[in-house]
C-alpha cells in the first residue's frame, strides 16, 4: 500500500518536473525566435518597412523601420523579472535610440579596385575651364576632398602640389586625377602649395609646408607629393602608400618612358606619416631647380629604407610641355648639397621648418594655401 502511495508520488513529481520543463522549452523558444527574428530583420522583410505585425503585436503604431528589443542589457532587468510581468514578454513600444541598429559596418576598399580602366589616353590639346572640371567631379567635396561611399579604405591620403602661376596646368591636372582617383576609391584631399612673391622657388619647402598644412586639416596618414604637370597615363597606378617610400613616375614622356637614373625619385613620390618623419621630412635649403629629390632619395636610403615602385608599363606618366619658369633657374648649388644630405638631414627638414601662413582658401576640387617662405641665403663671396 505504501508502496503504491510512493510509486503515485513519485509519479506526480516526474509529471511535475516534466510539465516545468515543457514550459520552460515553449517560453524559451519564443524568446529565441523573437531575439533571432529582429537580428536578422525577418519581420521588416515583410512589411516593407510600414507599420507591421510587430507593431500591431504591442498595439502601437509605429513608423519607419523602428526595430524593438527586449531590454535585456537595461540595469537591473533579468531575464526573472522580465518574465515576471506578462507586459515585458510583448516587445516595447517606446523605441530605444540607445539601441538603435547602427549602419552597417562598410567592407575594406578592394586592393584592386574593380572600377579601373588600365592604360588612359592622355592629352592637353583640348581647352577647358575651371566651371567644366568643376561641373565633371560633382561628387568632390569643398577644399578637393573624396571618400568613396561604399567601402571603408585603408589610407587618408592628402596630396600636395607645389606651385606658383601654373593655372593652366592644374585644370588638366584637376581634370584628370579626380576621376582616376575615385575610381582607384581613395580617400584624399588635395593641398595646392602655393608660394606668394617671386623670389627663387623651392619645390621641397613647399612640400613640408603642404605635410604641416594638410595635418591641420585631416589625420592623413599618407602623403603623395605630386608636380602640377604630370599626368598618369594608367589608373593602377595607385595613389596610396606601400612598405617603403613610392616612387610613382617611374616612366615619363620627356625621359622616353625610362627612368633617367637608378636613384630618381623626381615628379610622383609618396611617403606614409611614419616614413616621412623617418626622414625629417624633406630639406628646405634647396632654392632653385634640381637636386632636391636627390636629397630625398639619399635620406630614405641612409635611413635603412628601399624605394618602391610600380611596373614600368604601369607608371608611365605624361607631363605638361612648358619652358622653364621664371625664378626656377637650375641651383649651382645642388651637386655639392647632395653630397651632405648625411650631415643635414638631422638639422634641415620638418624639425626646422618655417614659413609664413597667408591664406588657406578651400575651393570646390582644392585645397589653395598661399604662403611666404622666404628667399635664399645670401651666397658667400668667394676670394
Ligand atoms: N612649379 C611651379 N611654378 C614654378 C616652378 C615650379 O608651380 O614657377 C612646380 C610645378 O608643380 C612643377 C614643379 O614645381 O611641375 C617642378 O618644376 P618644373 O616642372 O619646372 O620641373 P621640370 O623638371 O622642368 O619639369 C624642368 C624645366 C625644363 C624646361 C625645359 C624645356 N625644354
Ligand atoms: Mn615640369
Amino acid at each position: 500500500m505504501t508502496r503504491l502511495m510512493l510509486g503515485r508520488t513519485l509519479e506526480r513529481i516526474c509529471k511535475g518536473v516534466l510539465l516545468l520543463c515543457v514550459l520552460h522549452f515553449l517560453i524559451m523558444m519564443i524568446l529565441y525566435f523573437d531575439v533571432y527574428s529582429q537580428r536578422f530583420d525577418l519581420f521588416s522583410r515583410f512589411n516593407n518597412g510600414r507599420n507591421g505585425s510587430r507593431s500591431n503585436l504591442s498595439g502601437a503604431a509605429a513608423g519607419g523601420h523602428h526595430y524593438y528589443y527586449y531590454n535585456l542589457s537595461r540595469p537591473n532587468a533579468t531575464l526573472a523579472s522580465l518574465l515576471a510581468t506578462g507586459r515585458q514578454l510583448v516587445p516595447s513600444t517606446e523605441p530605444d535610440n540607445t539601441q538603435a541598429p547602427s549602419p552597417k559596418p562598410l567592407p575594406p576598399c578592394p586592393e584592386n579596385p574593380p572600377g579601373l580602366v588600365g592604360r588612359l589616353l592622355i592629352e592637353f590639346s583640348s581647352q577647358m575651364t575651371m566651371e567644366q572640371v568643376q561641373k565633371e567631379n560633382p561628387n568632390v567635396t569643398e577644399g578637393g576632398r573624396y571618400t568613396p561611399p561604399d567601402c571603408r579604405p585603408r589610407w587618408k591620403v592628402a596630396i600636395i602640389i607645389p606651385f606658383r602661376h601654373r593655372e593652366n596646368h592644374l585644370k588638366y591636372w584637376l581634370h584628370y586625377l579626380h576621376p582616376i582617383l575615385r575610381r582607384q576609391k581613395m580617400d584624399y584631399g588635395i593641398y595646392i602649395i602655393n608660394q606668394l612673391g617671386e623670389e627663387t622657388f623651392n619645390r621641397a619647402k613647399l612640400l613640408n609646408v603642404g605635410y604641416a598644412e594638410a595635418l591641420k586639416d585631416g589625420e592623413y596618414d599618407c602623403f603623395i607629393f605630386s608636380d602640377v604637370d604630370l599626368i598618369p597615363m594608367d589608373d593602377r597606378n595607385l595613389y596610396h602608400c606601400y612598405d617603403q617610400p613610392r616612387h610613382f613616375a617611374i616612366a615619363m614622356d620627356k625621359f622616353g618612358f625610362r627612368l633617367p637614373y637608378a636613384g630618381y625619385f623626381g615628379g610622383v613620390s609618396g611617403l606614409s606619416k611614419k616614413q616621412f618623419l623617418k626622414i625629417n621630412g624633406f630639406p628646405n635649403e634647396y632654392w632653385g631647380w634640381g637636386g632636391e629629390d636627390d636629397d630625398i632619395y639619399n635620406r630614405i636610403t641612409l635611413n635603412g629604407m628601399k624605394v618602391s615602385r610600380p611596373d614600368n608599363h604601369i607608371g608611365r606618366y605624361r607631363m605638361i610641355k612648358h619652358t622653364r619658369d621664371k625664378h626656377n633657374e637650375p641651383n649651382p648649388q645642388r651637386f655639392h648639397k647632395i653630397r651632405n644630405t648625411k650631415n643635414t638631414m638631422k638639422t634641415d627638414g620638418i624639425n626646422s621648418l618655417t614659413y609664413r601662413l597667408v591664406q588657406v582658401k578651400k575651393y570646390p576640387l582644392f585645397t589653395n594655401i598661399s604662403v611666404e617662405i622666404g628667399k635664399p641665403p645670401p651666397r658667400p663671396i668667394k676670394g
